[in-house]
């Protein structure tokens, strides 16, 4: 028997991204033959998230978690952690990533090879030699470097240059190791900051991180974008000013 690839999105008003991704995720499935399984965490969306996910449930093996109101990315992580969990045991794959349609399900089989090398956590990064970043502007793109900056001097993780992008691969075991040690804190930060929570959290464990070059393609988000930048640095300073002074 196959392990299993269970994919977790965390969408929040994705009506105009979902569908094209879904499809991608699902020909990744397919072209490589992948026992692969798709877990939609609904974080409140008010258009028309839900139905497509539920539309898309008779064609696929497609499980939804669905969140009402919105309470913003971290807890749509943490519920969605929990769920996930449930839904696999600890031989399979966990991976995760945004439902824009920005990141592209053709990483998956390359992720999946660093797992069964032994990788506990897979990092999709926009800073390694062969990533790319497509149709971020100017501006996103300085202000994402200069995260990256600030996240590399002051935080620091063995082999870690992208702390925040969501698109990631975790060992069940190492999450389920974390989540019962830590409970409801495993990710307290809201925004962007939770993702670079969840690997100071998880870094306790000495997992094996290994990061991929991904391409970025932004171009390809058909969504509004709902990052604030001015929220995400003070979320990312507060993290850091707590890690540096605690
Ligand atoms: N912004 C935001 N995203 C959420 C929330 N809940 C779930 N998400 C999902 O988290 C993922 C990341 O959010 P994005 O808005 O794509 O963030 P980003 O990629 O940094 O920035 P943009 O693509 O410019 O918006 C997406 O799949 C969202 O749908 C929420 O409350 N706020
Ligand atoms: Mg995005």
């Amino acid at each position: 028997m196959k392990n299993k690839i269970l994919l977790m999105l965390p969408a929040y008003n994705e009506e105009d991204s979902l569908p094209q991704l879904l499809k991608r995720i699902v020909k990744t499935y397919d072209n490589f033959d992948l026992n692969g399984e798709i877990l939609i965490v609904n974080d409140g969306s008010k258009d028309k998230t839900l139905e497509i996910a539920q539309n898309y449930k008779t064609a696929y093996k497609i499980h939804i978690l669905d969140i009402q109101p919105n309470r913003g990315l971290s807890n749509a992580m943490r519920e969605g952690f929990d769920k996930a969990l449930s839904l696999i045991s600890d031989e399979d794959v966990l991976i995760v990533m945004d439902a824009d349609d920005s990141h592209n399900p053709g990483l998956i089989p390359l992720m999946l090879q660093k797992n069964a090398e032994g990788a506990d956590i897979v990092i999709a990064s926009r800073y390694r030699e062969g990533s790319r970043i497509k149709g971020l502007s100017k501006f996103r793109k300085f202000m994402s470097w200069g995260a990256g900056l600030l996240y590399r001097i002051f935080i620091h993780i063995e082999k870690v240059r992208d702390y925040t992008c969501g698109y990631r691969a975790y060992n069940p075991k190492l999450l389920k190791k974390a989540i019962e040690n830590y409970k409801d804190k495993f990710i307290e930060e809201q925004g962007f900051a939770g993702m670079a929570e969840i690997l100071l959290k998880l870094k306790k464990y000495k997992p094996v991180i290994v990061e991929v070059p991904f391409i970025l393609r932004y171009d390809r988000k058909e969504s509004e974008s709902k990052m604030n930048v001015g929220n995400t640095v003070k979320q990312s300073l507060k993290l850091i000013a707590k890690h540096v002074f605690k």
